[in-house]
């Protein structure tokens, strides 16, 4: 008996929204820095002074300023796309369903260009305007990342392949991480493994 003509559009279908949700409760786990199942502001901040700190930036300067704002933004904008409860929280159910309502590549733009701004710029130590594999692994290391896969990372986020990323190819892999349904596009790749 042949499948009917839907079938595969329908397999298609469950396939592409299951690869985004293992994405989404991926990011979920890792912005989930105190790791207790919820997000919450505390652990957005917590991950702007690990790399602060990682990366041993003067807590007054402004790099760390930036990325101190840029974390407290991306809080602020999860909170538009999930909801939060009564605790101030957001499970990573409410995440998972939020993102999969609404992440648009606008809108993850919106939600994530601060943050990688100012990722990129703490970062960038020799202050060149891009990130060199060196830098992105110190940066990588700052939020756990061993440095082998930090490596292969880059050089998926590395488009042109010139050892230099630049603001736009890690926003365009951070568009492609929410977004995308390609099984093989090298945005999901942007937090490691998934
Ligand atoms: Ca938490
Ligand atoms: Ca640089
Ligand atoms: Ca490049």
């Amino acid at each position: 008996m042949s499948e009917a003509p839907g079938i595969p559009r329908i397999k298609e279908f469950v396939m592409s929204q299951d690869l985004l949700r293992r994405k989404y409760e991926h990011r979920f786990d890792l912005l989930d820095s105190d790791r207790d199942g919820y997000i919450e502001e505390e652990d957005f901040t917590e991950l702007g002074s690990r790399v602060i700190r990682g990366l041993g930036e003067p807590v007054t300067s402004p790099k760390s300023h930036a990325v101190r704002e840029s974390k407290a933004h991306y809080w602020r904008s999860v909170t538009e796309l999930a909801r939060v409860d009564g605790a101030g929280r957001i499970s990573k159910q409410a995440f998972v369903a939020g993102l999969a309502e609404s992440a648009s590549p606008q809108q993850v733009t919106a939600m994530v260009r601060p943050a990688i701004e100012a990722d990129l710029a703490i970062a960038d130590r020799d202050n060149d305007g891009m990130v060199d594999v060196e830098e992105f692994k110190s940066l990588y290391q700052a939020l756990g990342v061993p440095s082998t896969e930090a490596e292969e990372i880059f050089r998926e986020l590395d488009r042109n392949a010139d050892g230099e990323l630049t603001l736009e190819e890690w926003l365009a892999a951070a568009i492609e991480f929410f977004t995308s349904t390609d099984h093989n596009a090298p945005g999901n790749r942007i937090l490691g493994k998934a």
